[in-house]
């Protein structure tokens, strides 16, 4: 990896800062990786986020990531989201989709360590065990701890244990959600690919961006609209807009960026007027 284009180290914490609500920030898998070339990350794109990321100098915030071609491939033939079949081969891809995660996490760390982010791995796998499918428990009290000390927690989507399933897929939305909801967080940003919510499929040539949203025209569009991606194993915006909306009840304020774009992701972070989505409850 080249060096990071980082135009601002970021700034030493002070007390003060370490009281503010955090933000969580989720990275998307189709912006950090090329999703059509599998194991393939997007350098330039991981470092100018990381560059970002110093710039906007949040004083709390935890960062998700996505799987996008690490991940959902591998998940997605040896079917881990569905749980454990009996078979030796998916106990190989189970290892095997963690491991992928871990190689991408890793690229993203050590990006934000070169910008001077302080960002600290957790491992979902290591902490979580969901249930069909869903996080039950709470996050690691860890979490808080790091936050507390001024480091910057870094999660990703994972393959984790399961209650019920033996094991599965844990994504990075579910975690943005429930790290926002139980920390209390001001906002949740969301980096993807496209603009941010549209009120029908851009790519159909109809699509106009929804600037603003409320909860409530957010359950509409969940019901509207389709699993997006035939890569995604986690269901894509539809999924993305479920998990958004216990996170929009509790009075969290979400805004949806294209992380493609420069600069939005930065302006996203500092509260800044940015092209993209806002979700409010009312
Ligand atoms: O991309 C899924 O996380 P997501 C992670 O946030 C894996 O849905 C392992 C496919």
């Amino acid at each position: 990896m080249q060096a990071a284009q980082c135009s601002k180290p970021a700034r030493p914490t002070k007390a003060s800062e370490l009281k503010a609500r955090p933000i969580v920030l989720k990275l998307g898998g189709s912006v950090i990786t090329h999703k059509d070339v599998p194991f393939s990350a997007n350098e330039p794109a991981i470092e100018r986020l990381a560059g970002e990321i110093a710039e906007a100098m949040v004083p709390q915030l935890v960062i998700v990531h996505g799987g996008g071609s690490f991940g959902h491939p591998l998940a997605k033939k040896y079917v881990i989201k569905d749980g454990f079949n009996g078979k030796f081969s998916q106990l190989l891809g189970f290892s095997e989709t963690h491991q992928a995660m871990i190689t991408l996490n890793n690229m993203i760390l050590k990006a934000l360590i070169h910008c001077n982010i302080p960002a600290f791995s957790i491992a979902p796998s290591s902490t979580i065990v969901s249930k069909s499918g869903r996080m039950v428990a709470k996050i690691d009290e860890r979490l808080k701890r790091l936050l507390h000390i001024g480091l910057v927690p870094l999660l990703y989507g994972d393959a984790v244990l399961d209650s019920d399933r033996v094991f599965t897929i844990l994504s990075g939305d579910q975690l943005v959600v429930a790290a926002a909801i139980q920390l209390d967080a001001e906002r949740i940003v969301i980096g993807v690919e496209g603009d941010g919510l549209f009120k029908s499929d851009p790519k159909l040539g109809r699509g106009d961006l929804i600037r603003t949203c409320t909860l409530q025209q957010l359950k509409e569009l969940g019901k509207q609209s389709r699993k997006t991606s035939a890569h995604d194993v986690t269901g894509g915006m539809q999924g993305k807009i479920a998990e958004l909306v216990p996170a929009v009840e509790k009075g969290i304020t979400v805004t949806i960026v294209n992380a493609c774009k420069p600069q939005r992701v930065c302006k996203a972070l500092r509260g800044e007027e940015v092209i993209g989505t806002i979700i409010r409850r009312e």
